[in-house]
């Protein structure tokens, strides 16, 4: 069945108030506990844009097995990076205006771990290298040829990701070099994965090859602990796409995790981060953002700018594609 956004609203209201006399009552930390003893663990995964589908049945896959939710949201977004015909995740990716694929992603875990690599080359899985920064470093977040030569060093190949599909697009939008980033390019963007597991723990992953034709070294929201993806495994988990300058002036994923902190559901938190750059940004019009949020309790929201955003939510009832509400009518 699919959810429509009335729905959405009228059960985040009970969430809401369910929430606030919770939180009235209790720390976050007991109301973790109660939660993990009182509720019934139900794994869900949710997804960003219509790629979400295939990446969600490779993180179900994990998570009906009773597997982690770390490794879910890892293999999940994998299928997406490894797609040569995505055009902003992994191989395939759009390069930069100077003919580079260079790609950024971050993963996050329920003990509040964190790894991320930015402006990587040559690497296909940079989901996987960013979860290697992650368990073996004592760092968060690798760069550039550091971050290649790390990849080097831990077994991942060299490989060529400017498809011939990638290099025409590019050698077309040389003719007029034009920067004018496309709302809802073709339906197809990063991919952001937030899952809950049936041990009722949270994590989130966020890959992408970044805005196409981008300036060589520009680095989205997407590795951004906090912007482009945020797990809290008290509260909820957040991961955003679209123009990730806007996310990062807000740091919108982190914002959204805080405001369910605050008793919020997933689909006010996001309604309210995308009023957040309504509020902030004047020329926020001109560009498209989607937010996609999880609460520990396992309810979904999401929210975007203009109309065109959707998810892809895999829960015991099945993969389902769910059109996002969005702020712009019209
Ligand atoms: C970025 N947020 O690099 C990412 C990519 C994206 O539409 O979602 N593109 O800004």
């Amino acid at each position: 069945m699919k959810l429509s956004r009335r729905n959405f609203i009228s059960k985040s209201a009970f969430a809401t108030i369910g929430s606030i006399l919770a939180f009235n009552k209790l720390s976050a930390k007991e109301t973790n506990k109660l939660s993990k003893t009182t509720r019934k663990s139900k794994p869900i995964v949710l997804s960003t844009w219509n790629h979400g589908i295939e990446a969600n049945e490779a993180a179900w896959e994990i998570l009906k097995n009773k597997g982690k939710a770390i490794d879910a949201v890892e293999k999940g977004v994998m299928v997406t990076e490894a797609d040569p015909d995505n055009a902003s995740v992994g191989i395939g990716g759009f390069p930069d205006r100077d003919g580079n694929v260079t790609l950024d992603a971050c993963i996050m875990d329920e003990t509040g771990n964190a790894g991320s690599v930015s402006f990587l080359q040559h690497i296909v899985h940079p989901i996987s290298v960013a979860r290697l920064v992650m368990d073996k470093t004592p760092h968060v977040m690798l760069s550039g040829t550091g971050a290649f030569q790390f990849a080097l060093e831990n077994g991942f190949e060299k490989t060529d990701l400017l498809t011939d599909k990638a290099k025409k697009a590019w050698e077309k939008w040389k003719v007029k070099s034009k920067y004018e980033p496309v709302i809802n390019i073709e339906n197809h963007d990063t991919i952001g994965l937030v899952a809950l597991d049936a041990n009722g723990d949270l994590s989130g992953a966020c890959t992408t090859s970044g805005l196409a034709f981008k300036m060589h070294g520009r680095v989205g929201d997407s590795p951004i602990i906090g912007a482009g993806m945020y797990v809290d495994n008290e509260v909820g988990a957040a991961v955003a796409t679209g123009m990730g300058e806007l996310v990062m002036k807000t740091l919108g994923s982190f914002l959204i995790v805080e405001f369910m902190r605050n008793g919020m559901s997933p689909q006010e938190a996001c309604e309210k981060a995308i009023d957040r750059i309504k509020q902030k940004l004047p020329d926020y019009k001109n560009f498209q953002i989607g937010y996609l949020a999880l609460n520990k309790q396992g309810e979904a929201g999401a929210y975007s700018i203009h109309k065109g955003f959707n998810y892809a939510q895999y829960d015991k009832k099945g993969n389902k594609l769910i059109d996002a509400g969005h702020l712009l009518k019209g």
